[in-house]
């Protein structure tokens, strides 16, 4: 070990201790924990990889004794979080080690989970997508790797023409999806995080980043320890974490964001503040049709001048909760071009019953004010998973998408993918497949009644966990005799309750990966220990079922020249039969599926790295281009002549993807409206739901690893010391929550770590023994198709 990496990982050793020295008193949570033991410093194997929880995308350096991970540490180099990590990211080595991993294939007979051999496994599965390919579909996540999604979405759009695919991502940033294409005419950011260091201000639009991105928000606060102003404008419906380091904290009815949003574009047309030159540059004015579609109608500037007009700050006052004076304060910032804004949201925003205008509200003020395009003014939406970006979004494992940014119902878009994966003329089906909520739906709907989805494969996501409207959407299942649910998972969950196969998956280190960001950075990884038992790759999974349809000679499974969808040939060109897991190692299976996705991310100017550049460093953000010199780089800011290669000289700033053709983005103007299920008197409450620092989602892993479990062991509702009061329940007391789907028991915490206004609840949805989701509405975004967790009418009793 050299000098310095020697001093950084005592260094890093001595923060592992302090935190396990909490977790000595460990209460393991409700899951069997991991192995605490510390581990000797001696003749640690050291590699990097990404941290597998969330979006920040951290990088971390592995240290590998015996075959097991012994250390983790914060990777020096890596310039999102430079050394440090949150405390989910210094534990994340525990995940691989709870001790329940599943360790072999399970074949529920007579009710009960029974050993199979994997063949045995993925026959059963063909057999059924032979006897009808159109019902099957492939339930996937923002936590795949870029090669485990795009195996999936070759075996389903190039193979079985079924577009019967789409990631837990719908459920998180969909609406950021079609925020940013109906506005620039492409998805994803412009700006990176590179914004953060740059900027006078930032403004949190109902996202929590002190526990939802931590490091980030570190990155970001650490400014103010070095002297350095960075205002921070937190527009939340409660009090969080990251409301205890705000300067404003402008408190808002839920809901009502679109009505804000709008009054700041009143207030710069009215002031006479907005930028002239950069909207008479650079934009075009649109607003929704009839059919509420994702590119709706062209209109003038003085309709939308009409239409933001009744926003005053006086009505929006009466409506949002917000003061005049704060009202009045948010517009004067915008309007002027002196500082730097950077806006930050996340799943505020997106799950929304109007997640899309939303989005588009939040990129209008940026781009009416001119607050783009230059470092420090960005309007950015921060993603939650490891690869939501990367795989969800740019692979397209959506139902609607193809990969690089293409879509299915875009005939030029198909014939683009067909030439590239060398299938036959017509053989990408141009029909939409379900969208989460209805695949779901139609799964859980019985077949004579139209339920037409009779097999669904699921991988690295938890849906008896975190569907909304859990009964009807997941629940509902049980006792659907012809239906069949596989879910591919680490561990026993609440979905391989009702699963009719479990297969047991490698995670994360166990396998190779690569991963992107938030801020369009693509980052790898290679496998650095086994998998238990006989726990396997997902994307083996998916190449060996494909292979036992080939084999079952469904003609989808072999291209234009009849070679198999996965073809790779050795350097004597002999085909490596990788699908048979005696030989998948002969080949880096990664690498051959990454390159050869990386040509479809051309067409829409979204270049990611060559795989071997990736190995060598801890990330790159696309567009990445190849300079004279033969060194790769990347883009910090897109549409931007400054940093982005794809702009034209002299254009200042280009939107090359624009949507109306000339090179403008779209200003959108959507109405507020109100809420499908706003309190009432029968379910006075809003009901909130989300996260906190210490757990990842559903709980699985963290919840195994004492140290995280410990610190928050059970989920709660946190609710004004008032309502509590009100209702008869004193702080710790189990009460009942219920909503118009349903009810649940829960201990209430008042005063907690978040606090919300009187009339509103929050729950986290970690809890295996909670279930939130029973109560929370599948009412969704119609245009994204993202349902809102965050609101529903909800009512409160003691037990
Ligand atoms: N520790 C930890 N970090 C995570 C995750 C995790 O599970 N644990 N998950 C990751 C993932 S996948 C995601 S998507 C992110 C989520 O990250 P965030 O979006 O930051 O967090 P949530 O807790 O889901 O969101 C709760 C917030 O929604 C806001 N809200 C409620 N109603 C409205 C409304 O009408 N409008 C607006 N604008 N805001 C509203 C409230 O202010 C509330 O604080 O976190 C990522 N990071
Ligand atoms: N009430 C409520 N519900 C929500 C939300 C909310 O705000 N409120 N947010 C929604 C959002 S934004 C999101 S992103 C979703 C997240 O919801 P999920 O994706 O369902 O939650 P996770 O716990 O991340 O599930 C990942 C699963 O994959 C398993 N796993 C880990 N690694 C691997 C691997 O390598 N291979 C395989 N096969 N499995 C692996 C884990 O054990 C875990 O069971 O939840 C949504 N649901
Ligand atoms: S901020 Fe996110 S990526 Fe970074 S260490 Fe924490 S969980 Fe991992
Ligand atoms: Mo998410």
């Amino acid at each position: 070990m050299s000098q310095l990496e020697r001093r950084q990982f005592l260094k890093l050793s001595a923060l592992a201790a302090a935190t396990t020295a909490a977790a000595a008193r460990a209460n393991p949570g409700s899951h069997p924990a991991t192995d605490t033991a510390q581990p000797s410093l001696a003749d640690l194997t050291w590699d990097k990889a990404p941290c597998r929880f969330c979006g920040t995308g951290c990088h971390v350096k592995v240290g590998v004794k015996n075959g097991k991970i012994a250390a983790i540490a914060g990777h020096e180099k890596a310039a999102v979080n430079q050394g440090l990590l949150c405390v989910k990211g210094y534990h994340v080595g525990a995940i691989l080690y709870g001790k329940d991993r599943l360790t072999t294939p399970l074949l529920r007979k007579n009710g009960e989970l029974t050993p199979v051999s994997w063949d045995e496994a993925l026959d059963l599965m063909a057999d059924r997508i032979m006897q009808d390919p159109a019902g099957f579909a492939f339930y996937g996540s923002g936590q795949w790797t870029v090669p485990e999604g795009y195996a999936a979405q070759k075996l389903m759009k190039a193979g079985l023409s079924n577009n019967h695919i789409d990631p837990n991502a719908r459920l998180c940033m969909a609406s950021a999806v079609t925020g940013y294409v109906s506005t620039y005419g492409v998805d994803e950011p412009a700006g990176t995080y590179d914004d953060l260091d740059a900027c006078d201000v930032v403004i949190c639009w109902g996202n929590n980043p002190a526990e939802m991105h931590p490091i980030l928000f570190s990155r970001l606060m650490d400014r103010r320890s070095r002297g350095e102003t960075v205002r921070l404008i937190d527009i939340g419906t409660r009090r969080t974490r990251t409301t205890e380091f705000a300067d404003d904290y402008l408190e808002f009815r839920p809901q009502t964001d679109l009505a804000i949003a709008n009054c700041i574009a009143n207030q710069l047309i009215a002031n006479g503040t907005f930028s002239k030159e950069y909207v008479e540059k650079f934009c075009n004015f649109r607003g929704d049709n009839e059919e509420l579609d994702l590119m709706g109608k062209q209109i003038t500037f003085d309709e939308y001048k009409e239409l933001v007009a009744s926003y005053t700050p006086e009505a929006v006052s009466k409506l949002s909760g917000l003061s005049v004076d704060q009202l009045t304060m948010l517009g004067e910032l915008f309007g002027d071009p002196e500082v730097k804004i950077t806006s930050l949201w996340c799943m505020g925003v997106n799950q929304h019953t109007r997640g899309t205008a939303m989005n588009r509200l939040l990129h209008a003020i940026h781009l009416l004010s001119g607050h783009f395009g230059t470092p420090g003014n960005a309007p950015t939406s921060l993603t939650g998973q490891p690869s939501a970006c990367g795989t969800a979004r740019e692979v397209g494992t959506l139902c609607h998408a193809l990969p690089g940014g293409l879509l299915v119902a875009k005939e030029p878009d198909r014939k683009h993918c067909e030439k590239l994966w060398n299938l036959p003329d017509g053989r990408i089906n141009p029909k939409p497949g379900y969208h989460t909520v209805l695949m779901w739906e139609k799964f859980c709907t019985p077949t004579a009644e139209g339920g037409d989805i009779h097999t669904m494969f699921v991988q690295v996501t938890n849906p008896g966990q975190s569907l909304p409207h859990l009964q009807k959407l997941f629940r509902n299942k049980e006792g659907l005799e012809d239906k069949f649910l596989v879910v591919s998972d680490g561990y026993p969950t609440a979905s391989t309750e009702l699963a009719d196969l479990v297969l047991p998956a490698a995670m994360w280190v166990e396998k190779n990966g690569v991963f992107g960001n938030s801020e369009r950075r693509t980052q790898q990884w290679f496998k650095m220990v086994d998998p238990p038992g006989e726990a396997r790759e997902d994307v083996w999974m998916t190449i060996a079922l494909a292979r036992k349809l080939y084999d079952r000679g469904h003609p989808g499974m072999k291209d234009k020249d009849g070679e198999f969808l996965f073809h790779a040939v050795d350097d004597a060109g002999q085909e490596i039969p990788f699908w048979d897991y005696a030989h998948f190692r002969d080949i880096n299976v990664d690498r051959y599926l990454y390159e050869e996705y990386r040509p479809f991310t051309h067409k829409k100017h979204k270049n990611v790295a060559p795989y071997d550049e990736l190995a060598k460093t801890q990330g790159l953000r696309w567009p990445v281009v190849q300079t004279d010199k033969g060194t790769w780089r990347e883009t910090r800011f897109r549409f931007a002549e400054f940093d982005d290669p794809f702009v034209e000289k002299g254009r200042g700033i280009q939107f090359y993807h624009s949507t109306t053709g000339d090179d403008r983005a779209q200003i959108w103007f959507c109405p507020y409206e109100p809420h499908p299920e706003e309190p009432d008197d029968e379910f006075p409450f809003w009901l909130c739901t989300g996260r906190v620092l210490e757990h990842w989602h559903t709980g699985t892993m963290t919840m195994r690893v004492p140290q995280l479990a410990n610190a928050m062991p059970d989920a709660y509702a946190e609710i004004h010391p008032d309502d509590a009061a009100a209702a008869g329940i004193s702080n710790g007391q189990r009460c009942v929550i219920s909503t118009r789907r349903g009810e649940m028991e829960i201990p209430v915490w008042t005063n907690g770590r978040g606090r919300p206004p009187r009339g509103s609840i929050f729950v986290p949805f970690f809890d295996e023994r909670q279930l939130i989701n029973v109560l929370t509405l599948d009412a969704h975004c119609p245009i994204s198709k993202e349902p809102d967790y965050k609101k529903c009418a909800a009512r409160i009793r003691p037990v």
